[in-house]
Protein backbone atom coordinates (compact mmCIF):
# COMPACT_ATOMS: atom_id res chain seq x y z
CA UNK A 1 0.00 0.00 0.00
CA UNK A 2 2.87 2.29 0.85
CA UNK A 3 4.29 1.39 -2.51
CA UNK A 4 1.36 2.08 -4.47
CA UNK A 5 0.88 5.73 -2.61
CA UNK A 6 4.59 6.61 -3.65
CA UNK A 7 3.48 5.65 -7.19
CA UNK A 8 0.18 7.68 -7.23
CA UNK A 9 2.07 10.61 -5.86
CA UNK A 10 5.23 10.46 -8.27
CA UNK A 11 2.34 10.24 -11.21
CA UNK A 12 0.88 13.46 -9.62
CA UNK A 13 3.97 15.60 -9.08
CA UNK A 14 5.00 14.63 -12.87
CA UNK A 15 1.42 15.75 -14.31
CA UNK A 16 2.23 18.85 -12.49
CA UNK A 17 6.26 19.09 -14.10
CA UNK A 18 4.45 18.86 -17.31
CA UNK A 19 2.23 21.32 -16.22
CA UNK A 20 4.83 23.94 -15.82
CA UNK A 21 6.88 22.95 -18.64
CA UNK A 22 3.66 23.85 -20.94
CA UNK A 23 3.67 26.89 -18.61
CA UNK A 24 6.81 28.21 -20.68
CA UNK A 25 5.07 26.94 -23.84
CA UNK A 26 1.80 28.76 -23.56
CA UNK A 27 2.95 31.95 -21.50
CA UNK A 28 0.02 33.31 -19.27
CA UNK A 29 0.31 37.11 -19.69
CA UNK A 30 0.29 38.15 -15.94
CA UNK A 31 -2.28 41.06 -16.54
CA UNK A 32 -5.30 38.62 -17.95
CA UNK A 33 -6.96 37.64 -14.35
CA UNK A 34 -8.91 35.13 -15.99
CA UNK A 35 -5.78 32.76 -16.80
CA UNK A 36 -4.23 33.56 -13.62
CA UNK A 37 -7.63 32.05 -12.17
CA UNK A 38 -7.30 29.04 -13.89
CA UNK A 39 -3.42 28.70 -12.85
CA UNK A 40 -4.56 29.27 -9.48
CA UNK A 41 -7.06 26.89 -9.35
CA UNK A 42 -5.43 24.47 -10.78
CA UNK A 43 -3.09 24.49 -7.91
CA UNK A 44 -5.39 24.47 -5.42
CA UNK A 45 -6.97 21.34 -7.12
CA UNK A 46 -4.48 19.47 -7.50
CA UNK A 47 -3.10 20.82 -3.54
CA UNK A 48 -7.08 18.99 -2.74
CA UNK A 49 -5.97 16.24 -4.61
CA UNK A 50 -3.41 14.75 -3.02
CA UNK A 51 -4.60 16.00 0.55
CA UNK A 52 -8.15 13.78 -0.36
CA UNK A 53 -5.50 10.64 -1.30
CA UNK A 54 -3.72 10.76 1.55
CA UNK A 55 -6.24 11.53 4.28
CA UNK A 56 -7.95 8.39 2.87
CA UNK A 57 -6.42 5.90 5.59
CA UNK A 58 -6.86 8.69 8.33
CA UNK A 59 -10.79 8.66 8.47
CA UNK A 60 -13.20 5.61 9.57
CA UNK A 61 -13.56 2.82 7.26
CA UNK A 62 -16.63 4.06 6.59
CA UNK A 63 -15.77 6.87 5.25
CA UNK A 64 -13.45 6.14 2.86
CA UNK A 65 -15.55 5.68 -0.23
CA UNK A 66 -16.53 9.95 0.24
CA UNK A 67 -13.11 10.85 0.20
CA UNK A 68 -12.09 8.50 -2.54
CA UNK A 69 -14.77 10.17 -4.77
CA UNK A 70 -13.43 13.79 -2.94
CA UNK A 71 -10.17 12.54 -4.77
CA UNK A 72 -11.23 11.90 -8.15
CA UNK A 73 -13.41 15.34 -8.24
CA UNK A 74 -10.23 16.77 -7.33
CA UNK A 75 -8.05 14.92 -9.60
CA UNK A 76 -10.85 15.37 -12.77
CA UNK A 77 -11.13 18.79 -11.89
CA UNK A 78 -6.70 19.48 -11.70
CA UNK A 79 -6.24 17.46 -15.10
CA UNK A 80 -9.35 19.75 -16.93
CA UNK A 81 -8.36 23.25 -15.24
CA UNK A 82 -4.66 22.55 -16.90
CA UNK A 83 -5.95 22.13 -20.23
CA UNK A 84 -8.91 25.09 -19.72
CA UNK A 85 -5.79 27.53 -18.92
CA UNK A 86 -4.32 26.38 -22.24
CA UNK A 87 -7.71 26.81 -24.33
CA UNK A 88 -7.61 30.34 -22.59
CA UNK A 89 -4.04 30.93 -23.88
CA UNK A 90 -4.42 29.91 -27.36
CA UNK A 91 -8.53 31.00 -27.94
CA UNK A 92 -8.68 33.19 -25.36
CA UNK A 93 -12.89 34.15 -24.59
CA UNK A 94 -13.53 32.55 -27.65
CA UNK A 95 -17.46 31.50 -27.42
CA UNK A 96 -16.94 27.79 -27.49
CA UNK A 97 -14.81 28.40 -24.33
CA UNK A 98 -17.81 27.55 -21.76
CA UNK A 99 -18.70 24.17 -23.62
CA UNK A 100 -14.99 22.75 -23.09
CA UNK A 101 -15.90 22.83 -18.88
CA UNK A 102 -18.72 20.43 -19.76
CA UNK A 103 -15.94 18.06 -20.03
CA UNK A 104 -15.67 17.82 -16.50
CA UNK A 105 -19.07 18.29 -15.73
CA UNK A 106 -21.22 15.81 -16.57
CA UNK A 107 -18.38 13.47 -14.50
CA UNK A 108 -18.57 15.33 -11.44
CA UNK A 109 -21.47 17.41 -11.00
CA UNK A 110 -23.25 13.39 -10.50
CA UNK A 111 -20.62 12.36 -8.19
CA UNK A 112 -21.13 14.95 -6.35
CA UNK A 113 -24.88 14.78 -6.09
CA UNK A 114 -24.10 11.19 -5.36
CA UNK A 115 -21.45 11.81 -2.41
CA UNK A 116 -24.91 12.67 -0.59
CA UNK A 117 -25.71 9.06 -0.99
CA UNK A 118 -22.01 7.78 0.36
CA UNK A 119 -21.95 9.79 2.94
CA UNK A 120 -25.73 8.72 4.41
CA UNK A 121 -24.69 5.08 3.33
CA UNK A 122 -21.44 5.57 6.08
CA UNK A 123 -23.45 6.13 9.23
CA UNK A 124 -26.60 4.00 8.33
CA UNK A 125 -27.68 1.03 5.94
CA UNK A 126 -29.37 3.25 2.95
CA UNK A 127 -31.58 1.73 -0.30
CA UNK A 128 -30.00 2.03 -3.53
CA UNK A 129 -33.06 3.69 -4.81
CA UNK A 130 -31.45 6.95 -3.31
CA UNK A 131 -28.29 6.50 -5.84
CA UNK A 132 -30.38 5.65 -8.77
CA UNK A 133 -32.65 8.60 -8.19
CA UNK A 134 -30.09 10.48 -7.42
CA UNK A 135 -27.50 9.24 -10.60
CA UNK A 136 -30.67 9.84 -12.96
CA UNK A 137 -31.41 13.01 -12.02
CA UNK A 138 -27.96 14.67 -11.82
CA UNK A 139 -26.57 12.85 -15.03
CA UNK A 140 -30.16 14.31 -16.24
CA UNK A 141 -29.74 17.90 -15.40
CA UNK A 142 -25.80 17.78 -16.79
CA UNK A 143 -27.03 16.40 -20.33
CA UNK A 144 -29.67 19.23 -19.89
CA UNK A 145 -27.35 22.07 -19.21
CA UNK A 146 -25.29 20.85 -21.96
CA UNK A 147 -27.43 20.66 -24.65
CA UNK A 148 -28.67 24.09 -23.98
CA UNK A 149 -25.37 25.50 -24.20
CA UNK A 150 -24.53 23.81 -27.30
CA UNK A 151 -27.44 24.66 -28.96
CA UNK A 152 -28.88 21.41 -29.27
CA UNK A 153 -32.82 21.97 -29.10
CA UNK A 154 -33.82 25.66 -28.54
CA UNK A 155 -31.34 26.20 -25.66
CA UNK A 156 -34.63 26.51 -23.46
CA UNK A 157 -35.40 23.18 -23.96
CA UNK A 158 -31.75 22.25 -22.43
CA UNK A 159 -32.46 24.63 -19.36
CA UNK A 160 -35.94 22.92 -18.73
CA UNK A 161 -34.26 19.67 -18.16
CA UNK A 162 -32.11 21.09 -16.19
CA UNK A 163 -34.20 22.87 -13.82
CA UNK A 164 -36.28 19.69 -13.66
CA UNK A 165 -33.10 17.65 -12.49
CA UNK A 166 -31.91 20.25 -10.14
CA UNK A 167 -35.25 20.93 -8.65
CA UNK A 168 -35.85 17.47 -8.11
CA UNK A 169 -32.39 16.75 -6.40
CA UNK A 170 -33.06 19.52 -3.69
CA UNK A 171 -37.01 18.30 -3.54
CA UNK A 172 -35.11 14.43 -2.42
CA UNK A 173 -32.45 16.42 -0.56
CA UNK A 174 -34.90 18.60 1.51
CA UNK A 175 -38.32 16.48 1.99
CA UNK A 176 -37.64 13.21 0.66
CA UNK A 177 -36.73 9.57 1.43
CA UNK A 178 -32.55 10.92 1.83
CA UNK A 179 -33.85 14.03 3.54
CA UNK A 180 -35.86 12.21 5.81
CA UNK A 181 -33.14 9.60 6.42
CA UNK A 182 -30.51 11.88 7.65
CA UNK A 183 -33.00 14.09 9.58
CA UNK A 184 -33.86 10.75 11.47
CA UNK A 185 -29.84 9.79 11.85
CA UNK A 186 -29.14 11.65 15.49
CA UNK A 187 -25.86 12.11 14.38
CA UNK A 188 -24.97 15.86 14.98
CA UNK A 189 -21.79 16.09 12.89
CA UNK A 190 -23.02 14.26 9.68
CA UNK A 191 -26.44 16.39 10.07
CA UNK A 192 -24.54 19.55 9.91
CA UNK A 193 -22.45 18.59 6.84
CA UNK A 194 -25.29 17.47 5.63
CA UNK A 195 -26.96 20.56 5.63
CA UNK A 196 -24.08 22.65 4.46
CA UNK A 197 -23.82 20.58 1.94
CA UNK A 198 -27.21 21.38 0.55
CA UNK A 199 -26.74 24.63 0.94
CA UNK A 200 -24.01 24.62 -1.18
CA UNK A 201 -26.28 22.69 -3.89
CA UNK A 202 -28.96 25.40 -3.52
CA UNK A 203 -27.01 28.66 -3.49
CA UNK A 204 -23.34 27.50 -4.71
CA UNK A 205 -24.73 25.65 -7.84
CA UNK A 206 -27.22 28.89 -8.80
CA UNK A 207 -24.19 30.98 -9.25
CA UNK A 208 -23.96 29.44 -13.02
CA UNK A 209 -26.82 29.99 -14.52
CA UNK A 210 -26.95 33.75 -12.37
CA UNK A 211 -23.64 34.85 -13.55
CA UNK A 212 -24.68 33.51 -17.28
CA UNK A 213 -27.81 35.84 -17.04
CA UNK A 214 -25.80 38.33 -15.72
CA UNK A 215 -23.23 38.71 -18.36
CA UNK A 216 -26.04 38.26 -21.20
CA UNK A 217 -27.76 40.94 -19.85
CA UNK A 218 -24.80 43.43 -19.11
CA UNK A 219 -23.69 42.50 -22.87
CA UNK A 220 -20.26 43.12 -23.14
CA UNK A 221 -18.47 41.64 -19.77
CA UNK A 222 -18.13 39.08 -22.12
CA UNK A 223 -16.57 35.53 -21.28
CA UNK A 224 -13.30 36.28 -19.64
CA UNK A 225 -15.69 37.59 -16.50
CA UNK A 226 -17.88 34.74 -16.82
CA UNK A 227 -14.97 32.08 -16.27
CA UNK A 228 -13.70 34.10 -13.23
CA UNK A 229 -17.50 33.88 -11.81
CA UNK A 230 -17.31 29.82 -12.77
CA UNK A 231 -13.96 29.16 -11.29
CA UNK A 232 -14.94 31.05 -7.79
CA UNK A 233 -18.38 28.79 -8.34
CA UNK A 234 -15.96 25.68 -9.05
CA UNK A 235 -14.11 25.88 -6.10
CA UNK A 236 -17.12 26.68 -3.84
CA UNK A 237 -18.93 23.73 -4.97
CA UNK A 238 -16.10 20.88 -5.55
CA UNK A 239 -13.65 21.76 -3.38
CA UNK A 240 -15.21 23.55 -0.57
CA UNK A 241 -17.76 21.27 -0.53
CA UNK A 242 -15.86 17.82 -0.45
CA UNK A 243 -13.78 19.63 2.59
CA UNK A 244 -17.15 19.93 4.62
CA UNK A 245 -17.11 15.89 3.91
CA UNK A 246 -13.98 15.41 4.71
CA UNK A 247 -14.22 17.60 8.11
CA UNK A 248 -17.45 15.34 8.92
CA UNK A 249 -15.49 12.23 8.30
CA UNK A 250 -12.85 13.44 10.81
CA UNK A 251 -15.59 13.96 13.64
CA UNK A 252 -16.66 10.56 13.38
CA UNK A 253 -13.03 9.28 13.81
CA UNK A 254 -12.59 11.55 16.56
CA UNK A 255 -9.67 13.05 15.64
CA UNK A 256 -11.40 16.91 16.08
CA UNK A 257 -13.91 17.59 17.68
C1 LIG B 1 -18.39 21.07 -10.47
C2 LIG B 1 -19.30 21.61 -11.38
C3 LIG B 1 -20.59 21.96 -11.13
C4 LIG B 1 -21.24 21.76 -9.81
C5 LIG B 1 -21.32 22.54 -12.24
C6 LIG B 1 -22.58 23.00 -12.24
C7 LIG B 1 -23.11 23.62 -13.41
C8 LIG B 1 -24.31 24.25 -13.53
C9 LIG B 1 -25.25 24.34 -12.39
C10 LIG B 1 -24.65 24.85 -14.83
C11 LIG B 1 -25.78 25.56 -15.12
C12 LIG B 1 -26.17 26.20 -16.40
C13 LIG B 1 -27.52 26.27 -16.71
C14 LIG B 1 -28.56 25.84 -15.79
C15 LIG B 1 -28.03 26.80 -18.00
C16 LIG B 1 -27.03 26.93 -19.06
C17 LIG B 1 -25.86 27.57 -18.55
C18 LIG B 1 -25.20 26.84 -17.39
C19 LIG B 1 -24.27 25.83 -17.97
C20 LIG B 1 -24.42 27.88 -16.67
Amino acid sequence: MERLKQLVLAVIILISFSNVVNAETFLLEPDIFVGFSFWVLSMVCLAATVFFFLERESVPTNWRLPITIATVVAGISFVHYMYLRQVVVTLGGADTFILYRYIDWMVTAPLLILQFYFILSAIRKTPNIIFWKLLVASLAMVMGGYMSEADYFSGIFGFIIFMVGWIYILYELYSGETGKMTAKSGNKPFVAAYNSMRMIVTIGWVIYPLSTILIYLTDGIGNETLNIFYNAADLLNKIVFCLIIWNAAMKQSGRTK
